[in-house]
């Protein structure tokens, strides 16, 4: 079986006569070929989405909110099959599949619904006889170039944005999850997307890196490594293209000594080893007061010890793979970092093997103890079922060291005591912020993103998209019938 990228509208083979293989994470069986496809096939997809442009922009908002809606309620339809591909393909567990399918199918009808909406101002001019408003407009081309770790839901985050506010579409999608790009694809085409407006082509990252060099893409949404996305920055910037980066975490879990332990518990298991730790919102530091510190470890360490590795189409599984030998690898490494600098492995800290994992790339849900803020382990994302315990003597220490760190994505704190937990809202320099609960689980009508190296600024989901996929015009309509100069001409007021 391969997969073939889509351009224009067809199914197409790919120029380069290239393919690339992926392979199950759970068992390393191969379960598809793509195309590894070359500057021509990425020349040919851009070209078919500039093409496009103008017809698609001057569709009206609600026609394209229409496509959005069919596309929503197919997914919907065939949630199951899309879910297990998901699992097939990146590894996470069935139920945390089907969450990913659902925020996918939740973003398409959230965005469909903004057809009928992207308002702009009307708002008073300074000068009479004269009517001033501010209406969206589309950039043009967007390369969209996304990751594995959710692969139907960050697509659709990306996607359906640029979509109903008038962009066309190249999607790259990452060479780890070739499945669900091509189910979300066909399913845009099923929905009756015009050819040209979504275009796929698959590939690695020199496909991803001669997309982002098209000259008529106009826009590149990435979500990825810190590294590629300062370099897609710089190149954006030195040839004026719109740019949208979201670039991990190193997200942490407060807990202070007045909290609802179990609660705590229970949403520092879920964060840092749900989906194996493979999300930008993963707790990876535990941020405990000194008091309730060793109990909550120990704790900690024990329900990590008890989580029940295994394939994510096996129903008892409950942490999955990881999605490659190179992450299986990056985290291993990082093992020896933490002991280099003197944390403890507290638990986990090796692959896992026997027990029917052998074919996979599992790694034991793992915890770093006696882990300064300093360290790389507290510093760096390691996207791994990988958390470090750090300790502190307060919230004021306890916000300091989470502040501490070069992403900005997530912070969770777990307090009863309402003035620490106000004041922490305030000065926690993150994206995103929750008060007892983890640091997983943003739904779709907020914005996404963070501050700092996590992003550029901008913001996923919510409303806030569409200022990701869109820039401003003002229109001022002048009715007076005479030349009327703004700031000069100034009867009628104080003077
Ligand atoms: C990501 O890991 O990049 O809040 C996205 C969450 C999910 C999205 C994660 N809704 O964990």
């Amino acid at each position: 079986m391969a997969e073939k990228n889509f351009i224009h509208g067809r199914w197409a083979d790919p120029r380069s006569e290239r393919y690339l293989e992926r392979e199950n994470p759970a068992t390393g069986e191969t379960i598809t070929r793509f195309p590894d496809s070359g500057p021509q096939d990425v020349a040919d997809a851009v070209h078919a989405a500039a093409a496009a442009f103008e017809a698609w922009r001057f569709t009206p908002a609600p026609r394209r909110a229409e496509i959005l809606f069919r596309a929503a309620e197919l997914m919907q339809a065939r949630k199951e099959k899309l879910a297990r591909d998901v699992t097939l393909e990146m590894g996470k567990v069935l139920p945390e599949a089907r969450g990913d399918v659902q925020e996918a199918i939740d973003m398409t009808y959230f965005l469909a619904g903004e057809g009928r909406r992207q308002a702009g101002q009307a708002i008073p001019s300074e000068l009479p006889d004269k009517i001033c408003f501010s209406v969206r407009q589309p950039h043009g081309v967007v390369a969209a170039v996304t990751p594995w770790n959710f692969p139907m839901a960050i697509p659709c985050w990306k996607l359906m944005p640029a979509l109903v506010l008038g962009n066309t579409v190249v999607f790259k999608p990452s060479p780890y999850s070739p499945l669900s790009a091509a189910n979300l694809v066909g399913i845009l085409e099923e929905a009756g997307l015009p050819a040209g407006v979504v275009n796929l082509v698959f590939g690695g990252d020199q496909t991803g890196a001669a997309l982002v060099e098209e000259r008529r893409v106009a826009m590149v949404s990435f979500t990825g490594s810190l590294e590629v996305g300062r370099e897609i920055a710089a190149y954006c910037a030195r040839y004026s293209k719109r740019v949208h980066l979201e670039l991990g975490g190193k997200n942490a879990i407060i807990v202070l000594d007045d909290a609802d332990m179990d609660l705590a518990l229970d949403a520092a298991v879920w964060s840092a080893f749900g989906t194996s730790g493979q999300r930008c919102t993963a707790a990876s530091r535990m941020i405990l007061e000194e008091r309730i510190a060793p109990a909550f470890t120990d704790q900690l360490i024990t329900r990590a010890r008890a989580l029940r590795l295994g394939n994510g189409m096996d129903a008892d599984a409950e942490v999955g793979p990881l999605v490659s030998q190179a992450q299986l690898d990056k985290v291993e490494r990082y093992m020896e970092i933490a002991r280099d600098e003197g944390a403890t492995i507290a638990c986990g800290g090796a692959r896992a093997a026997g027990d029917g994992l052998d074919g996979g790339y599992f790694f034991q849900p793992t915890v770093l103890a006696d882990v300064e803020p300093g360290m790389r382990v507290a510093q760096e994302e390691i996207f791994g079922p990988v958390t470090s315990v750090i300790t502190c003597s307060g919230v004021e220490r306890a916000l300091e060291i989470n502040n501490g760190v070069q992403f900005g994505l997530v912070s969770a704190i777990f307090t009863r005591d309402m003035s620490k937990a106000l004041r922490a809202i305030e000065r926690l320099d993150t994206g995103i912020v929750y008060l007892n609960a983890g640091t997983i689980g943003a739904e779709v009508q907020l914005p996404f993103g963070g501050t700092r190296a996590t992003g550029n600024g901008h913001r996923e989901a919510g409303q806030a998209a569409l200022d990701s996929y869109s820039e401003w015009k003002s229109v001022y309509i002048d009715y007076s019938g005479r030349l009327q100069k703004a700031q000069i001409d100034r009867s009628g007021g104080a003077n």
